[in-house]
């Protein structure tokens, strides 16, 4: 069975990490085939909206530890630096900059780098079972895969220190109170849900997601003057697609619009 399960519906894409016996932990082998995925959706004009989640009671325990255990044995010097820099900070950006909405529909509880995962994702909703723990600091590490980024971003400084440093473990509750989470549904439901929000992503103008997406990510470090010129900058970009045009038509007109990508 492969441990990244691909699976289309209409424009929306899932991409279900299957390794439910140690709750989707992260080895070489799922990291390399979730960057491909990833990777390939970017390409792929049929895909409008992607979603990663897991099989099983968990969305993903981070890295596995067992992995990591077995490198202990290496005469090797251990650099966790460097199977970062291979394996999770490319995952990382691609979901940052593809140019289309990545979902994290978050089953279960997400853990150390796969909190991460979730984090990089544009939009999570989580079951009300589901759990967010930056579990680093139980084994000695520091928060990676862009936690230290993300988190100060989503819930404020305070709330990430008191994530970051105490390991402590977050309910869906508490994760849609401090904005960690956009949407918390019923267990039974998160999948009705999220193809809701999904198809309503997919059916949207998607040079106009991507470049908004663009915009968002360039904002977390930007200064005023330089974001309302990259807006501008983007704007004219957009206001040349076809999509724009038959937004504006098709509100004169009392019209639902046909989105085509062009
Ligand atoms: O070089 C580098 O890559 C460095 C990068 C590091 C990034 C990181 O992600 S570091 C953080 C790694 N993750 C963790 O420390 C979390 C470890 N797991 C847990 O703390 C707990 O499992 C959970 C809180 C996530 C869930 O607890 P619970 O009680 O619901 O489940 P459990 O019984 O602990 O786990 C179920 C099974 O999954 C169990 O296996 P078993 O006993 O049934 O055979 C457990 O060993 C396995 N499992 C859970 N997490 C991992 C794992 N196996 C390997 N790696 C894991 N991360």
């Amino acid at each position: 069975m492969s441990k990244l399960l691909i699976e289309n519906d209409g424009a929306v894409r899932t991409l279900r990490l299957n390794r439910p016996e140690s709750l989707n932990a992260l080895d070489n082998e799922l990291l390399t085939s979730l960057g491909r995925a990833v990777a390939d959706a970017d390409k792929d004009k049929t895909v409008r909206c992607l979603v990663i989640t897991g099989a099983g009671r968990g969305f993903s325990s981070g890295q596995d530890l067992a992995d990591v255990a077995a490198r202990y044995k290496s005469s090797e010097p251990i650099e966790l630096g460097a199977h970062l820099r291979e394996r999770y900070n490319p995952l990382i950006m691609r979901i940052r900059t593809i140019e289309k909405p990545v979902i994290a529909a978050v089953n279960g509880v997400a853990a150390g780098a796969g909190c991460s995962l979730a984090l990089a994702c544009d939009l999570r909703v989580a079951t009300e079972s589901a759990t967010f723990i930056e579990a680093f600091i139980n084994v000695g590490l520091v928060p990676d895969s862009g936690s230290t980024f993300m988190l100060p971003r989503l819930i404020g400084v305070a709330r990430a220190v008191d994530m970051a440093c105490t390991g402590r473990k977050i309910s869906a509750a508490e994760a849609l109170q401090i904005g960690l989470v956009n949407q918390v549904v019923p267990d039974d439901q998160l999948a009705a849900a999220v193809k809701k929000l999904a198809d309503k992503l997919a059916g949207l103008p998607p040079r106009a997601i991507g470049l908004t997406k663009r915009a968002i990510n360039a904002a977390w470090t930007a200064d005023l003057e330089s974001q309302l010129d990259y807006e501008a900058m983007l704007q004219t970009t957009a206001g040349q697609t076809r999509d724009h045009r038959e937004g504006v038509t098709a509100f004169l007109e009392k019209r639902p619009p046909q989105f085509t990508g062009e």
